[in-house]
């Protein structure tokens, strides 16, 4: 194997040099931090889990028209993805107040917006990623009015699309966050793009029924198995056979290198059950 080039070491992923000067690999690790990495763990199997869902998501976000840096899985870990320049905003969206909205503005835990909330915090790790206005950013440049807007729609319709998919599979989308890059055509011309990742790390999802937190608040706050909280959403999108892929804080590598090949066996499954529920045509 050829070696290659590491271009940057985040607190969840590794970006390498991909094959072409368009695109990176993006390797999902098993390292865990919350509160500005103030928090720290290695949970066995996390990696496996968020680059499959967000492979996912990302390949539903595009069907629908979004365009997104995803270009394809590459194993259980990796991901090909256009490379472009990160605008230095987190995206957040919420429509359940949670989190860092609850801790602000002393709002309740669970109150549902009556209507989508989005909110801008400037990405630096140093300054613990301070909330943010719109006229800092375009004050300090972090990106132009023509991109805001482009950011707020492109956020606000993922919002609509993920809502709905979840809600269908018994799961609550609280809140999320996303993170856009720019790409330039071969004319100058410049693309807004969904970038980083879409994964139980950046979203909050709460079973529908019972309330429980599903998404990495379990390991921000010591309320479970983070593993198990990331199989069970996995399961619900049909990612993974029931039972899951990791038991007892080990991978069954063979199943997790089959994923891709399983999404489409459970795919095909769906369309014969449909088929059968459904009166037979005639030729
Ligand atoms: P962090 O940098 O916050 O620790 P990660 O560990 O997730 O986060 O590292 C991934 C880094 O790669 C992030 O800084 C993210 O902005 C950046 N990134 C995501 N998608 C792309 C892309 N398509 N091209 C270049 N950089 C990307
Ligand atoms: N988020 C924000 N910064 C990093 C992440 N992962 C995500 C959280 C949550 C949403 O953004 O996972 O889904 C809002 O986070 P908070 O902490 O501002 O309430
Ligand atoms: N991963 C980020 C950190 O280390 C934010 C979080 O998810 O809580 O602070």
């Amino acid at each position: 194997m050829t070696k290659r080039k590491k271009l940057y070491e985040g607190k969840a992923k590794i970006i390498y040099e991909g094959p072409n000067a368009d695109t990176v690999i993006q390797y999902f690790k098993d390292d865990a931090t919350a509160f500005n990495a103030e928090k720290k763990d290695t949970i066995a199997g996390k990696g496996v889990l968020n680059n499959r869902i967000s492979a996912h998501l990302m390949t539903k976000i595009e069907e629908i028209g979004i365009p997104t840096h995803f270009i394809k899985s590459l194993n259980m870990r990796e991901q090909l993805v256009r490379s472009v320049e990160i605008i230095p905003l987190e995206v957040v969206v919420r429509n359940v107040a949670a989190g860092s909205l609850c801790k602000r503005l002393g709002v309740k835990e669970g109150t549902r917006m009556h209507r989508p909330l989005v909110e801008f915090y400037y990405k630096k790790d140093e300054l613990g990623d301070p909330l943010v206005g719109e006229d800092h950013i375009i004050t300090f440049d972090w990106a132009d009015p023509y991109e805001l807007e482009e950011m707020v729609a492109m956020a606000s319709r993922v919002n609509d699309y993920l809502s709905g998919l979840f809600s269908g599979i018994g799961l609550t989308l609280v809140d999320f966050k996303l993170e856009f890059g720019r790409i330039w055509g071969e004319h100058g011309e410049l693309y807004i793009v969904l970038a980083d990742e879409i994964s139980p790390d950046n979203c909050r999802l709460w079973d529908s029924k019972t309330g429980e937190k599903m998404d990495k608040d379990r390991f921000r706050f010591d309320l479970g198995d983070l593993v198990e909280g990331y199989q069970y959403i996995a399961e619900k999108l049909g990612l993974i056979p029931e039972g899951g892929i990791i038991k007892g804080g080990s991978i069954n590598e063979q199943l997790a290198e089959r994923l891709d090949n399983i999404e489409n066996e459970l795919a095909e499954r769906r369309k014969l059950r449909d088929l059968k529920a459904g009166k037979p045509r005639k030729s």
